[in-house]
């Protein structure tokens, strides 16, 4: 048991860094002991270091809301980052792979929050706070070596966000069980949007949970990610395309 008090702000730093230099690190968990709360107090920490740098936010995604994901990791709860400007590409833009240490893109969908949410107000209906949605991807590029890292390494880490990518935004509609399609160069993923918590909607509901106990601010205009439908695919040069049923394409370049 590591009884050493946590160098939140040392942490910070350094997986900010490894995110700036685009230079892996290990995993915490290797020569420390840290709990969920100091993982999120260090995501915390790291956010304010790129706000600091005048990055926005711009919304909030979660992690491993699939059942699969959960069972690979051991765990129960989803997990939830934050989203900045820096993150942000246009549907059909480019992205520079250089950016990047090991990135791979995944399916998500996407909800905009219409109004400011408290989520201490017992009364909140999030489904109703939300006023579209739209198919997404995610690139995700864990800043620990070889992307291995524990529960709450990743959490620490912003839970691996990395950049994302919306399509036309639709209005409110029910997106439980629609087929996904994702397709990066030759390879090709195939899934349903059932994998979110069995609908994505229900990560609304997970989202307004964790951001009441972890203080994470769910502002007008923010974007919320689901949570990926299918495992992720390695990002490489060329395009990066995803279907979702009855909702739309989004399409991204990687460009070497
Ligand atoms: C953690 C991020 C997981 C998702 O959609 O489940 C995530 C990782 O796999 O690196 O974004
Ligand atoms: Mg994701």
């Amino acid at each position: 048991m590591n009884t050493k008090a946590v160098d939140f702000t040392g942490l910070a730093a350094r997986l900010d860094e490894a995110q700036r230099t685009v230079t892996d690190t290990p995993s915490l968990a290797d020569t420390l002991d840290i709990s969920i709360d100091d993982a999120y107090r260090i995501q915390s920490e790291l956010i304010g270091r790129r706000r600091a740098r005048g990055e926005s936010m711009t919304g909030v995604k979660l992690g491993f809301t699939s059942r699969a994901k959960m069972a690979q990791m051991g765990v129960s709860e989803v997990i939830v980052g934050r989203l900045t400007d820096n993150m942000r590409i246009d549907d059909g833009g480019e992205v520079a792979l250089s950016r990047f240490i090991h990135p791979k893109i995944e399916p998500e969908i996407a909800y905009r929050i219409a109004r400011d949410v408290d989520p201490d107000d017992p009364l909140v209906d999030i489904e109703s706070c939300v006023d579209s949605v739209a198919p997404a991807m995610e690139i995700i590029d864990s800043r620990y070596r070889d992307f291995r890292f524990t529960y709450t390494d990743v959490v620490a880490d912003n839970t691996s966000a990395a950049a994302y990518v919306i399509g036309p935004w639709q209005g409110p509609q029910d997106v439980a069980n629609r087929a996904v399609r994702l397709e990066v160069g030759a390879e090709t993923m195939l899934g349903s949007t059932a994998a979110i918590l069995g609908d994505p909607v229900r990560a609304l509901h997970a989202l307004l949970d964790i951001s009441r106990r972890r203080k994470i601010p769910l502002r007008a205009g923010h974007v919320v990610l689901a949570g990926a439908a299918t495992a992720a695919i390695p990002l490489t040069a060329g395009i990066a395309q995803c279907d979702i049923a009855g909702l739309g394409h989004v399409t991204v370049k990687g460009i070497a």
